[in-house]
């Protein structure tokens, strides 16, 4: 099902799917692009038709200046996405078939989980997150994001970070003021941490050290592939596959 929700007046463009097979209850996963990404992207896709073929519903979007949805790319900022989350969230626990809600991320749409996480710890049973951009923050302090090298203390009015990539500079005051040591700390929940090996846009040991500090993290790290899983998608699906199907109280009865 493809619907708009609206967050401060602007449209978010959203997929709701179901399992095929339709119990009375599920628990549904909502999932999140990254930077310069949408909601149809090929790791996005490959990783909501596994969780369905779970039993999970999923609910993808396209976030703020991104895909279909409003906003421009250049006003987009990680405390907007954090606020769409937010907003898709409270949608979705009103959903009367939902039995529990997860959310999920890739990139920048994994560290907008993290912090919106947080926001609504209470309506959420954990975090699935694939090489979440977890250096953004820091990158944005010391002055230098995806190649491009700005003064921290003096934000320029645009950053251009390539042809099609020009971004206000609110973005980085946005990304400054990121505490993501709060964000892990305050996140009790269970956590998938999925990163590959030779990610050259977040280092794994961003990945490693962010599962090292959740309090129950499950880090699962796949060799020899890239940011967005050209090589081994399969073996990302199957993490999580495994993850997910795994009773999460071995002791209940
Ligand atoms: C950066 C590193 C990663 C950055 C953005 C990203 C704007 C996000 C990547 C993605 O979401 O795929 O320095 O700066």
């Amino acid at each position: 099902m493809q619907f708009s929700l609206y967050d401060e007046g602007v449209t978010l463009d959203c997929v709701l799917e179901r399992p095929s097979d339709l119990p009375e209850k599920q628990p549904l996963a909502v999932i999140l692009h990254g930077f310069t990404g949408n909601k149809d992207e090929r790791h996005l896709l490959a990783i909501c038709q596994t969780l369905r073929d779970c039993g999970f519903a999923t609910l993808r979007f396209d976030l703020y200046g991104h895909g279909k949805s409003g906003g421009t790319f250049r006003d987009h900022t990680i405390s907007k996405w954090v606020s769409n989350a937010v907003a898709v969230i409270d949608y979705a626990s009103g959903l009367d078939f939902v039995s529990e809600l997860w959310l999920g991320g890739h990139s920048q749409g994994g560290l907008t989980a993290m912090l919106a996480g947080v926001e609504r710890r209470e309506r959420l049973a954990g975090l699935l997150l694939f090489s979440p951009a977890c250096m953004i923050p820091e990158g944005a302090r010391r002055g230098s994001l995806l190649g491009g090298v700005f003064d921290p203390k003096h934000i320029p009015d645009v950053i251009c970070l390539g042809p099609e990539r020009i971004l206000d500079g609110n973005y980085l005051r946005s990304a400054q003021k990121i505490d993501i040591e709060a964000a892990i700390r305050d996140f009790d929940g269970p956590v998938l941490l999925i990163h590959a090996t030779d990610d050259a846009t977040v280092p794994i040991h961003w990945g490693e050290q962010t599962a090292a500090h959740y309090q129950n993290c499950t880090f699962v790290r796949i060799e020899d592939d890239t940011h967005c899983y050209d090589r081994h998608l399969d073996r990302v699906t199957d993490a999580l596959r495994a993850y997910v199907q795994k009773p999460r109280h071995p002791d209940a009865p």
